[in-house]
């Protein structure tokens, strides 16, 4: 048995060389969870790369030939496709300079630290002169920008919050906006060893701590919590949360020698809150029209907040819409009414149901990893501006107090992500990427994105390649060990990028004369150097190699976020601008946004229920995580296609909505908007509230021909909206929009995602 890791766990291995012959959770994991069941069936799975492929249009007639995602595929060699690659890239950055390469990547990929394909990518690049990069991500790309002027750096929050063994002892009424949803807690980037959710929500709940669920579905909320379930309305946390903000002021309830002390601008918040700057006051008969949570819930939560340690705690889903700043920055304008932040057990959180590491107490160290070299291009985009980019080069948007310019790119480069799959209003991402000359990905899949290159190189999955790993905020380091040879002729990132960095002239600038193996053991052997101390002795490379996994040091088991800033704020300022708490940021102000100003308000969200102009599409998509896989990864796995129905991607909807359509279980609907269509196999069930339909991310996308806004999958990307939380962060909002669903009445479409694209000899 070899022990490796994956984003959503260790798992343990015996392998005849070629496949995995047996997968069982790591046995330091109490809690494991199955989706570790996608690997094995999905390792040779006839989507797998077998070889390098060249889409025809591009073979025949070069660069910006149309007929991208048409195109049959034409196999070629490595020496081929590796010569064709070196060549295009030497004319693009001859010709159009380093400006016009966007490496920006984002996306997932393995955990394996080395073998982590955007850094190696944003290393090739480096070495060649640079490229256009991104700023952010899907996950939290709102938030990482606002939390800087509210609370500080949202990386360094991350690590951070208060520790979960913390609030099993201490919290006395847990109020969790989005959940503390059990399907993410599953998974972390970079990998989750010892999986506890379980543990912790029930050692707190048995103690006598209550749970509150705020959320559209009641399975946001772990069943050994025993919550509370407040179906508010998607997309209106922010005005209830103002509703429980004015109920603490109006009653006396806040902690206005808190709010002295430690925050900054809550006079000017509470002008709003009260009626005083708009007319309007945001008490809770205001929250319950717009929410649809009775005023007399939210007077009594409110009144409980106040009676109690609590935590507030907002998932970062929430943060994945339109005007997407609000919700988070009020859950920590809550807290600090409460006057709690720095005590144990109290005070706020952001992800706790995102992520299995969020409430990990910080580790000492981080864990060795490749320099990614130096940029010399300094323009970048907001990562969910790409399909804007390449539509519009030459355009100005705001981002972040800046005007910026979208560059004209040439060739987009992607390694490790699946922008087919993550991207918002997929119809539009195809026009997007018909501009450039040249696409490449390099994947161990056809993923939607590989179908829609020009040149696809075939990499190895992690299992097929030494390397090792930690989770970002866990404890574990682990070797992972090559389990298999590579299927067919994959080719490890490195070893893809060594050889063309040979062919363009800038092999010892990337590889510094070492193998994969060699930079193994020397990153490895340079950490260990400056981290071993007296308290704490780094084994050596064999011993860490031979071993199950090093569990590093963490600072401080029970840490409290913000206790230091608590006992002094003079002495432990926060980083914000003021140091202190800004429940009102002149920094933003003067930005001058409307869509997101100086404190914080409620802004409807442009899609809303109450607009004639949709009332076409009266229910609330929720396009949140999978639970069979991670985003896109091995949905070909046997555990994922497992729960698919005919083939489809699942969709829940409330028993009285399925009633109201005539539509019964198991059936394959139809889901659409003006933007898109996508089929879906019902399944009716009461944990979504009504007016509400559930279709998780992650079906590979599978765009009728004739058609690329009607997916044949069900991947919800095709209905959400490319559009921007706000001029501040400009993040993504594809976690929600308005759809209807019908019966689908036509004979089922085959899929085609599943098989390789038709090639051409
Ligand atoms: P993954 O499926 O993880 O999705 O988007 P992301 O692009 O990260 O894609 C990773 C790809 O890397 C896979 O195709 C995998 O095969 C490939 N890969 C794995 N290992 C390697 C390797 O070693 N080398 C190479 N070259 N490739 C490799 C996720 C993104 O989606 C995220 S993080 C979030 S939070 C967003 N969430 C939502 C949402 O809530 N709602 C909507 N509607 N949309 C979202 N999109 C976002």
């Amino acid at each position: 048995m070899t022990t490796h890791l994956t984003h959503w766990g260790a798992f343990e291995a015996v392998s005849d060389g070629q496949r995995l012959t047996e997968v069982r959770a790591w046995r330091g994991d109490p809690e494991p969870t199955p989706l570790i069941g996608n690997i094995a069936s999905a390792q040779h799975h006839p989507t797998r790369i077998a070889q390098p492929h060249v889409r025809a249009g591009w073979l025949d007639h070069g660069p910006g030939a149309p007929g991208r995602g048409e195109d049959p595929f034409v196999p070629v060699t490595w020496e081929t496709a590796l010569d064709l690659m070196a060549g295009e890239l030497r004319r693009v950055y001859r010709t159009f300079g380093a400006e016009s390469v966007y490496g920006g990547s984002y996306g997932w990929a393995s955990a394996g630290r080395f073998h982590h394909a955007l850094s190696q990518l944003h290393r090739f690049l480096n070495c060649l002169g640079g490229f256009v990069h991104s700023v952010n991500d899907y996950s939290m790309g709102t938030c990482k920008v606002l939390m800087p002027y509210v609370l500080g750096d949202m990386n360094w929050l991350y690590s951070h919050f208060t520790a979960k063994s913390v609030i099993a002892e201490h919290t006395e009424l847990v109020v969790a906006f989005g959940g503390l949803s059990p399907k993410n807690q599953a998974v972390a980037p970079g990998g989750a060893s010892r999986h506890h959710r379980r543990e912790w929500i029930a050692t707190a709940q048995a103690r006598g701590c209550r749970f509150v669920s705020i959320s559209p579905l009641r399975d946001d909320m772990p069943t050994e919590a025993q919550a509370e379930w407040l179906a508010a309305r998607p997309g209106s946390d922010a005005a209830l949360m103002l509703a429980l903000a004015q109920v603490l002021d109006a009653e006396g309830l806040a902690d206005n020698a808190f709010l002295d002390r430690y925050t900054v601008g809550f006079d000017r918040f509470a002008a709003y809150m009260r009626g005083a700057s708009d007319g309007v006051v945001k008490d809770p008969a205001w929250a319950e029209s717009i929410t649809g949570v009775p005023a007399a819930r939210i007077r009594g939560l409110a009144r409980d907040m106040a009676g109690a340690r609590t935590l507030v705690t907002v998932s970062w889903s929430l943060q994945r819409a339109e005007y997407g700043e609000q919700p988070v920055w009020l859950g920590v304008v809550l807290a600090a009414m409460l006057g709690q932040i720095g005590l144990p057990g109290g005070g706020f959180g952001h992800g706790y149901g995102c992520s299995a590491t969020v409430g990990e107490p910080t580790r000492q160290l981080e864990v060795p990893r490749v320099a990614q070299g130096t940029n010399r291009v300094s323009t970048y985009i907001p990562v969910a501006r790409i399909a804007d980019m390449l539509l519009t080069p030459g355009a100005e948007y705001d981002y972040n107090g800046q005007r910026l310019t979208f560059p004209d790119i040439r060739l987009v480069y992607w390694c490790g992500g699946n922008p087919f799959h993550h991207h918002q209003d997929l119809a539009r991402l195809r026009r997007a990427f018909d501009h450039p000359d040249t696409v490449v990905v390099h994947d161990p899949f056809w993923t939607a994105t590989a179908r829609y290159a020009d040149i696809v190189l075939p990499a190895t999955m992690s299992i097929e390649r030494d390397d090792y790993g930690a989770g970002t905020n866990d404890r574990m380091f682990f070797a992972m060990p090559a389990l298999t040879e590579p299927a067919g002729q994959a080719r490890d990132d490195y070893t893809i990028f060594a050889d063309l960095a040979e062919r363009l002239g800038v092999a010892q600038a990337y590889t510094e004369g070492r193998t994969s193996g060699e930079w193994l053991r020397h990153l490895y052997e340079q950490w260990r150097a400056e981290h071993s101390t007296p308290g704490f002795v780094v084994p050596s490379y064999d011993e860490f190699w031979a071993g199950d996994g090093l569990e590093l040091p963490v600072v401080e088991p029970a840490q409290v976020l913000f206790a230091d800033f608590r006992a002094d704020p003079d002495v432990h300022p926060l980083t914000t601008p003021t140091g202190r708490i800004e429940i009102y940021s002149d920094t933003i102000a003067a930005y001058g946004y409307p869509d997101c100003p100086g404190h914080p308000v409620w802004l409807p969200p442009r899609e809303w229920p109450d607009d004639p102009a949709v009332q076409r599409f009266p229910l609330h998509l929720i396009a949140n995580q999978p639970k069979t896989k991670l985003h896109s990864q091995l949905d070909i796995g046997a555990y994922s296609r497992a729960a698919k129905i005919a083939g489809r991607e699942p969709v829940r909807l409330h028993p009285d909505d399925a009633t109201a359509r005539g539509l019964h279980e198991g059936q394959i609907v139809r889901i659409f908007n003006d933007r898109g269509s996508c089929l879906a196999g019902l399944v009716i069930d009461d944990a979504v509230c009504a007016g509400v339909a559930q279709l998780s991310t992650g079906a590979w996308y599978d765009p009728d021909p004739a058609d690329p806004s009607f997916c044949r999958h069900g991947n919800p990307n095709v209905l959400t909206a490319d559009r921007p939380s706000s001029s501040l962060s400009q993040g993504c909002t594809g976690h929600y929009a308005l759809v209807q669903i019908e019966p689908y009445g036509a004979n089922l479409p085959p899929l085609t995602v599943l098989d390789p694209p038709p090639t051409r000899p």
